[in-house]
């Protein structure tokens, strides 16, 4: 008996951890920029940055005419101030950058063009890092990751006494 419990509570745990290095890991995702109108004067990037959930390993592409943009990513300070003469942190400018977000933190990006930045061009993101491997609770704001978890639940629940009465 303590045998076959065991081997219950194995089946699900073993699906869990397929789907989670199926779904967890190898997912990522790649966000243009203004979505399907780039990285330019006219969109509203303060909206935009507000509209998805950004986890480690996610790209963003800032699509824009090479030379009219540049994209840099900033300080906080220097987001807010639109002042670059510090706090520059990594400088694309080719006009279809693709920054990878590899760390869980704060990212503020900035186009450094002159009056670009206070006309709107600049947002942060909360990278989060996406991670329910650390035994502890999920991190309620990584929403896929939450989904993914309570699945994984309801695999379990229903793994054990799907196997306890076949
Ligand atoms: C992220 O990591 C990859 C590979 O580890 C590296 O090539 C890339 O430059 C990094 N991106 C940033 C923005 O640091
Ligand atoms: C940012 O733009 C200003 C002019 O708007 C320029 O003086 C400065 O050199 C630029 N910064 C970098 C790091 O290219
Ligand atoms: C997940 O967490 C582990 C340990 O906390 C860490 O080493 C790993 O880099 C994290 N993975 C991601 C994608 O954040
Ligand atoms: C798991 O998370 C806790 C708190 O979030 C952290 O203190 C701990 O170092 C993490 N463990 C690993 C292995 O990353
Ligand atoms: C982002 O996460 C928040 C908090 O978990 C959630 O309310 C929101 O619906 C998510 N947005 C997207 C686009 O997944
Ligand atoms: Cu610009």
């Amino acid at each position: 008996m303590e045998d076959k419990i065991i081997s219950c509570v194995r089946v699900p745990v073993i699906i869990l951890m397929i789907w989670f290095s199926l779904f967890d890991g190898a997912v990522s995702e790649i966000y243009d920029v203004g979505d399907e109108n780039g990285w330019n004067s006219e969109v509203d990037f303060a909206s935009w940055s507000e509209k998805y959930n950004f986890t480690v390993g996610d790209v963003l592409e800032f699509k824009y005419s090479k030379g009219q943009h540049n994209a840099f990513e900033v300080t906080e300070s220097a987001y807010r101030t639109c002042d670059t003469s510090s706090g520059v942190l990594a400088k694309y400018e080719s006009g279809e950058d693709e920054v990878k977000l590899n760390e869980s933190k704060k990212y503020w990006f900035v186009c450094n063009v002159s009056g670009h930045c206070l006309g709107g061009m600049r947002f942060g993101i909360d990278v989060k890092a996406g991670n329910i491997t650390n035994n502890s609770e999920p991190i309620p704001s990584a929403n896929s990751a939450y989904h993914r978890w309570s699945l994984g639940l309801y695999l379990f629940a229903f793994g054990i006494p799907l196997h306890l009465f076949s």
